[in-house]
C-alpha cells in the first residue's frame, strides 16, 4: 500500500504528474532519480521548489518536474519546505497532488505505479530477505555517510540563530534524521575524530557485507538483476569517490560492481547536473591526497 504523507503545504495539491523535491548532490535523492531514469522518465528543466507558475504545475506523462531544494542555500530549513517535509530532508515526491516522503517508500511507490522492470522484489521472491537486509543497512549507514561528508566538506555549520530556527521548525515533525542533534554537535565542533573514524569504519564494514555477496560472481547485489539495493549502495560509492575514498584499493569487487552500475544510461542522469561541483570536490580531494590528508588517507588508516 502506498504510504501517502500528511502535509500543510498549499503547493502540494496544485501539482499534477510527478514532481520531485530534491538537490542533485544528495544521495537520498539520487536514488529516486535513478529509479525515475531506469523507468524511462525524462527530467524537465529545474524550477525552484516552491514555484507555482502555471507552467511548473503540470508534469507531462513520461516526464517529471525537478523542484530544487538547494542544500547549499539551506532551503530545506524554510517554512515553505517544512510544510512539505517537516523533518527538513529531501527527497519528497508529489504525484497528482499526493505527497510521498522517505526515499525508500517513494521508490517502492514509483516501482509499483510505473511501467518497466521491477526494482523492488516482492516479499515472496527468494531474494527479498537479503534485499531487505541490504536496504536497511544502507539506510542505517546514511548517518555515517552524513558524518563523513560533513567532516570532509567542513561547511554547512549553523550559527546560533539558524540552529534555533531549525530546532523550532523540527518541532512540527519527528526529526527522524536527528538533524537537531547532528547540527548542534557538528556546528560547535563537538564531534570527535574518533567518532568520525568509527563512522568510516562502519562504512567499510558495510562494504564488506557487499563484497561477501559479490564473491560468487553475481552481477548485482542480490543476484542476476538490478534492484534498488544496488542503487542505494551505488549512490554511497558516488559520494565517497567524490571525496577520494579508495574504493578500488580497499574493495576491488565493489569497484567492479559499481562500474556495471555506472555503465547504465541512468547513471549519467545522476551526475550530469552537478558536473562543476563534482569537479570542485574532485580537485579538493586530489589535492588532499597529494598532501597526505583527507578521506583517502583517513580510509587507508581506518578501514582494513
Ligand atoms: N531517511 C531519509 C533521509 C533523507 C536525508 O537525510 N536527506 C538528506 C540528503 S541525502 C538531507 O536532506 N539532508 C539535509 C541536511 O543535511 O540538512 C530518506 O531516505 O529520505
Amino acid at each position: 500500500m502506498p504510504k501517502i504523507s500528511q502535509h500543510s503545504s498549499d503547493i502540494v495539491p496544485l501539482l499534477q504528474g510527478i514532481h520531485l523535491f530534491h538537490d542533485d548532490i544528495a544521495p537520498c535523492a539520487q536514488r529516486v532519480r535513478f529509479v525515475l531514469a531506469e523507468k524511462g522518465l525524462t527530467r524537465n528543466p529545474d524550477t525552484k521548489f516552491d514555484d507555482v507558475s502555471a507552467a511548473s504545475l503540470v508534469a507531462a506523462e513520461g516526464s517529471w518536474n525537478s523542484r530544487i531544494v538547494s542544500l547549499i542555500r539551506k532551503e530545506q530549513f524554510t517554512e515553505a519546505y517544512s510544510a512539505i517535509q517537516p523533518n527538513l530532508v529531501i527527497p519528497a515526491l508529489v504525484h497528482n497532488g499526493e505527497l510521498y516522503t522517505e526515499s525508500i517508500d517513494i521508490i517502492e511507490y514509483l516501482d509499483s505505479v510505473l511501467a518497466g522492470d521491477r526494482l523492488v522484489p516482492s516479499q515472496d521472491d527468494p531474494r527479498y530477505e537479503d534485499f531487505h537486509y541490504l536496504t536497511e543497512l544502507g539506510k542505517k549507514l546514511h548517518w555515517s555517510i552524513r558524518h563523513v561528508t560533513y567532516r570532509w566538506g567542513g561547511v554547512g555549520r549553523l550559527n546560533a540563530k539558524e540552529q534555533d530556527k531549525v530546532e523550532s521548525l523540527l518541532k512540527r515533525g519527528r526529526d527522524e534524521e536527528n538533524l537537531a542533534e547532528f547540527y548542534r554537535d557538528f556546528s560547535q565542533g563537538k564531534i570527535s575524530q574518533e567518532t568520525y573514524d568509527e563512522h568510516l569504519r562502519a562504512i567499510g564494514q558495510g562494504f564488506d557485507e557487499l563484497t561477501k555477496r559479490l564473491h560468487d560472481g553475481r552481477p548485482f547485489l542480490t543476484g542476476d538483476s538490478l534492484t534498488i539495493a544496488d542503487a542505494i549502495w551505488a549512490m554511497k560509492v558516488i559520494r565517497l569517490e567524490e571525496m577520494a575514498y579508495p574504493t578500488n584499493e580497499l574493495h576491488p569487487e565493489i569497484a567492479e560492481w559499481f562500474a556495471r552500475i555506472a555503465a547504465r544510461p541512468s547513471y549519467e542522469t545522476l551526475v550530469s547536473n552537478y558536473r562543476v561541483l563534482r569537479l570542485v570536490f574532485k580537485v579538493k580531494s586530489w589535492l588532499e591526497k597529494k598532501l597526505g590528508t583527507g578521506l583517502y588517507w583517513a580510509a587507508k588508516r581506518v578501514v582494513s
